[in-house]
């Protein structure tokens, strides 16, 4: 099987400053990575970037609750709700992509995660699993049917992405190295397990050469 460019795109997901090391929200060893996306997104023509990117005062933030402490969890109306770090705030360096990204034939980037009341980890549908970012109709509009995954985190906004773009019809994989994960209470065990039972492939940077 080759990639069929027309058909395919490359979501890239949250490669920002507060999600790398040194950032608000920092992912170990995340910028590791950056050279591998480069180098894969040049294999696509269509490529999509999403950029987490928060008002100050967003549900996520451990720092509006008195009792809380980031990394514990709430309950929402929508569900259950990890708190963090404040990161990735509109405007922000902390939101800014990370310096080392370097893909400028990106055509859309897609902001998520913009309401105050609602997070969005998934690039397609916010965490109330109602309100959608328009990413599926650019897709579908594109005649773009299978997607490839990469970026941070892996257990998170990545993993979300994966399983939605899933749901909603693209062949989808994961390209494992080129994503970084958080690790929190065994999430990455977890966001392996749902996205295979989705029908998520997870694949290596190496069986995408194989595919150019
Ligand atoms: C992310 C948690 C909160 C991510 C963003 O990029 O995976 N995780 N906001
Ligand atoms: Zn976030």
């Amino acid at each position: 099987m080759k990639i069929d460019q027309q058909r395919s795109a490359l979501i890239v997901v949250d490669i920002q400053n507060g999600v790398t090391p040194g950032g608000h929200l920092a992912v170990a060893h995340a910028d590791q990575i950056i050279p591998l996306v480069n180098q894969l997104a040049l294999q696509f023509e269509h490529v999509v970037c999403t950029q987490d990117w928060h008002p100050a005062n967003h549900i996520s933030f451990a720092e509006h609750y008195a009792d809380k402490q980031p990394f514990q969890s709430i309950e929402l109306d929508y569900g259950t709700q990890v708190l963090w770090p404040s990161h990735c705030v509109q405007g922000t360096v902390d939101a800014d992509f990370h310096p080392a990204l370097n893909i400028q034939h990106a055509k859309l980037i897609i902001r998520k995660g913009t309401n105050p009341a609602i997070d969005s980890y998934s690039a397609f549908v916010e965490a109330d699993r109602k309100t959608t970012t328009g990413l599926n109709g650019y897709l579908k509009e594109c005649a773009v049917d299978t997607v490839y995954v990469v970026g941070i985190a892996t257990d998170f906004c990545v993993a979300w992405t994966a399983i939605d773009a899933a749901k909603l019809g693209f062949q989808t994989f994961v390209i494992e190295d080129a994503t970084a994960a958080i690790n929190l209470n065994g999430s990455l065990a977890n966001a392996w397990q749902a996205m295979e039972a989705v029908g998520v492939k997870r694949i290596k940077s190496d069986a995408v050469w194989g595919l150019i």
